[in-house]
């Protein structure tokens, strides 16, 4: 059983907040990712795409990504945004060019979330990386009650996944630093609509 951390953020009691009150969890996705996915050594022969979390066991092949299911606030959530960080050095003689992306999946897509088909790419970047240097690289998306993607989360979870890919003769490591969600609900938005 992984352990779960959140950080419940209630900016006031149910009873006394106004239609401006937002709850907000903050949830660490590093601390339920097992240590040995976090960072890798990779040989680059040209090119490869490294998919994490993995959930297959071959962290070249794409897979479901990270089930992420017993999270608050997913009843009627009314934003999303989350921050992925990676550090990448290149390690080796050759120069790389490495880009990444994050995809959103619903529950259900549990075979390959980076394929299109169901799931979605919410934010990419890329950057050119000499031999012996190291950058990291921040993926950011925001989602907003009414964004087509916010149909992927549901109250029985989600789906999140990161593509690395780099070209080039190399090798790298690469290390996840970052990576983290922020779930927002009004509560007013619980109260079943009667009219007014
Ligand atoms: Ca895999
Ligand atoms: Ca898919």
């Amino acid at each position: 059983m992984k352990h779960w951390f959140f950080l419940f953020l209630a900016t006031a009691l149910l009873a006394g907040c106004s239609a401006r009150t937002v709850f907000v969890a903050d949830v660490d996705v590093l601390s339920f990712i097992s240590a040995e996915q976090l960072e890798n050594d990779l040989v680059i022969p040209g090119s490869i795409q490294a998919f994490v979390p993995d959930a297959d066991d071959n962290l070249t092949t794409p897979d479901g990504g990270q089930l992420l299911n017993r999270l608050p606030l997913l009843e009627k959530l009314s934003a999303f945004a989350v921050q992925v960080s990676v550090e990448v050095e290149n390690t080796g003689s050759g120069t790389l060019d490495v880009s990444s992306e994050f995809r959103l999946a619903p529950v259900g897509d549990d075979k390959d979330i980076y394929d299109g088909v169901d799931d979605m790419k919410l934010a990419e970047a890329s950057f050119h990386l000499a031999p012996g240097s190291k950058d990291t690289i921040t993926l950011t998306a925001e989602l907003e009650k009414g964004d087509p993607a916010m149909r992927l989360i549901t109250n029985e979870g989600f789906r999140v996944g990161m593509k690395i890919k780099a070209l080039g003769t190399s090798t790298a490591h690469y290390k996840i630093t970052d990576f983290s969600l922020l779930l927002k609900q009004r509560p007013f938005d619980l109260i079943p609509d009667n009219g007014h």
